[in-house]
């Protein structure tokens, strides 16, 4: 069995910039540069043997590349006892259309839709025991502007458990359709 989930990579000078958001609270496990993402659809342990039926229904997504904000700060949990500090996207709109389009065809065939509702996010940190308050980074950065870049493909990661928590490796990618120019 393998865990993998579909998302979208970041580049490495967003990544830098989010890591800047960096604090000493309690009880927050920050992600490294390496294990930032923005996860579309997690499918959780996948026999070896349905991941080529994956990658092919994967290929072809009817959402062409776009451009996106990596803005803002917010958390899930109370700000007070957090469970997770992300960073948000704007717009959200190509995000969800691309988690609707894998949604609808990981479940042809047969893939069980995530049980939690979908919200774009990249995660800054988990939070376990002793949950300290993010209301002061959330004071500081609440309107952070982290950076903008061209999503041009979706990629399926593979996550496995290292001694420094996730780490995500790219099984495949999968280019998004370019807008076509027209041009008088
Ligand atoms: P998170 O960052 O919000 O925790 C790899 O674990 C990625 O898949 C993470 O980005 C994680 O989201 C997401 N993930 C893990 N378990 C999940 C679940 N049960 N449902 C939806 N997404 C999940």
């Amino acid at each position: 069995m393998r865990r993998l989930f579909f998302g979208l990579d970041l580049p490495a000078d967003i990544k830098q910039r989010l890591l800047g958001v960096n604090a000493p609270i309690s009880g927050a496990k920050w992600q490294s540069l390496e294990q930032l993402h923005i996860t579309l659809l997690f499918l959780g342990n996948v026999k070896q043997d349905r991941i080529a039926a994956l990658c092919d229904a994967a290929r072809n997504l009817p959402v062409e590349a776009f451009e996106l904000d990596v803005t803002g700060l917010g958390c899930f949990g109370q700000p007070r006892s957090p469970r997770n500090l992300w960073a948000g996207v704007q717009p959200p709109d190509p995000v969800a259309a691309l988690h609707g389009a894998l949604r609808s065809r990981m479940a042809t065939l047969g893939f069980a839709p995530e049980s939690r509702s979908f919200r774009p996010h990249i995660t800054l940190a988990r939070f376990k025991k002793q949950r300290g308050s993010v209301e002061g980074v959330l004071d500081d950065h609440g309107d952070s502007a982290f950076g903008h870049f061209a999503v041009s493909d979706v990629v399926l990661f593979e996550s496995n458990q290292g001694r420094g928590g996730s780490i995500y490796t790219v099984i495949e990618r999968f280019p998004l359709p370019v807008a076509l120019i027209d041009f008088p």
